[in-house]
């Protein structure tokens, strides 16, 4: 008798076979999943429910709510502009979210200790909670939007003149919503 079938005469029953592989690799499988699952539910419920903030009265000034790019060729690529935003109150501002009007856009927020939010794009496109801020521009505080714009988004036929926002959602009770918008002239 081979080793070999000596061992598989050892094997009382299918689901002796079948313990290793259901005690080592499933179970822990299961185990596993079921904590990424419960860890995902927790990260993510807070964050929609931080929309519901209470309206601060404090009072924001831009050094621009608009620039213009003039010609932009698809050639050289994607050009991007900073708007500095510096909250003039005394309350600090909670932004919600942050978005653009538009696919070829995208937009993030550069705060005064150095830390950003992820660049998000258009509203609209792709799941709303991708575009959630939650973080605060404090009393005094002045923090960068970031424009980038991709003359390239819309393929070869997207030139000529364009015009594009870029809107934060905020807790402020006059004017929540701050917007800044940028326009190009799009060539070959
Ligand atoms: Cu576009």
């Amino acid at each position: 008798m081979s080793y070999k079938q000596n061992k598989l005469n050892n094997i009382s029953s299918p689901w002796d076979a079948l313990k290793p592989i259901v005690y080592v690799v499933i179970v822990p499988t299961i185990v596993i999943f079921g904590i990424i699952v419960l860890t995902i539910n927790k990260d993510s419920k807070p964050q929609a429910n931080a929309v519901n903030v209470e309206s601060v009265d404090s009072s924001y000034k831009l050094d621009k709510t608009h620039y213009s790019f003039g010609s932009v060729s698809q050639k050289n690529g994607n050009v991007e502009t900073y708007y500095n935003l510096t909250n003039a109150g005394a309350s600090d501002i909670y932004v919600k979210k942050l978005y653009t009007s538009c696919m070829c856009t995208q937009a993030q927020i550069e705060f005064s200790d150095g830390s950003k939010t992820a660049l998000n794009g258009m509203l609209g496109h792709g799941p709303d909670s991708n575009l959630l801020v939650g973080k605060t521009i404090k009393a005094g505080e002045t923090v960068k939007i970031r424009a980038v714009f991709d003359p390239n988004a819309h393929g070869p036929q997207g030139i000529g003149f364009i015009k594009r926002n870029i809107t934060l959602e905020t807790n402020l009770k006059v004017e929540p919503i701050i917007q800044v918008s940028f326009d190009a002239d799009v060539t070959k």
